[in-house]
């Protein structure tokens, strides 16, 4: 008898194979499921201490290169001194991103993942050792780029915030559809370069919408300005959100700084 899934069928016949197949595929999938509900459990736990701190947390996705340093950089020196916050960068490799945003004047810790595709929660927490906690104030996280593995992993974020540059062509949100779907709000950056390119944005926002028809969506330009207001206020009304679900005492402090 096969010691897998108990069938009758002899070795090496065909139909024992397709079962061993079936139960090493159903082993792989048990294995991701328990990897993702480690993962949930564990954000699940920091979501619920950025909670009682007045802490937004917010998980930055997309494909690498699509401007999320350069929008965090700008935002940091939009935000000098107004909001607490700190920042996590995720790499695979080099503390590039981590130098940039230090250059800032802000606090950062960079995660290198290795081989890895995506921060995990536990990696966010090791990286929170390192830092001040922003209370009443901001977490950015970088995630590692790549629009796909990060989609599935919760670092107990407020949101996931999905840059999508021009360049990268309209057709993203239907091709990467989990991570347009997990996203609360989607950035179209690098607006200043639609004078040189054929690229249809009203499609890209019908895509977007499509997949997620709730997405928020602001177009503009971390490198020239264009649309950060608009990312600046959206910014603001989710700290107010995050401030008014935290304990008294911590909104209390918040009032009197
Ligand atoms: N034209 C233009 N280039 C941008 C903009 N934002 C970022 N970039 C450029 O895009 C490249 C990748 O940006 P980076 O912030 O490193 O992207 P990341 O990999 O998503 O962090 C850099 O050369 C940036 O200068 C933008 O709004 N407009
Ligand atoms: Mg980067």
């Amino acid at each position: 008898m096969c010691t897998t899934c108990g069938c009758h069928h002899p070795m090496g016949s065909k139909p024992r194979q397709r079962h061993m197949a079936i139960a090493a595929k159903s082993t792989k999938i048990d294995l991701e499921r328990d990897v993702l509900a480690e993962n949930n459990a564990s954000a699940a736990r920091l979501r619920r201490r950025f909670a009682r701190a007045g802490i937004l947390a917010l998980n930055l996705v997309s494909s690498p290169g699509s401007g999320k340093t350069t929008l965090l950089v700008e935002t940091i020196k939009a935000l000098r001194g107004a909001v607490p916050l700190v920042v996590i960068e995720g790499d695979q490799q080099t503390r590039n991103d981590a130098d940039r945003i230090a250059a800032t004047g802000a606090a950062v810790w960079q995660v290198n993942t290795g081989q890895g595709c995506h921060l995990d929660a536990r990696m966010i927490n090791g990286a929170l050792h390192q830092l001040s906690w922003p209370n009443n104030g901001l977490l950015l996280i970088e995630n590692v780029g790549n629009l796909v593995c990060p989609a599935a992993f919760d670092l107990g974020e407020a949101a996931k915030v999905v840059v999508l540059s021009v360049t990268e062509g309209e057709d993203k949100p239907l091709k990467y559809p989990d991570m347009f779907r997990a996203a609360q709000i989607m950035l179209l950056n690098k607006c200043d370069l639609l004078p040189h390119l054929n690229y249809d944005m009203e499609s890209a926002i019908a895509y977007a919408r499509r997949v997620n028809p709730d997405i928020e969506i602001i177009v503009l330009s971390a490198q020239r300005g264009d649309g950060m207001p608009a990312w600046l206020a959206w910014l603001q009304t989710q700290l107010q959100k995050q401030l008014s679900r935290a304990p008294v005492h911590y909104r209390m402090r918040q009032e009197h700084r």
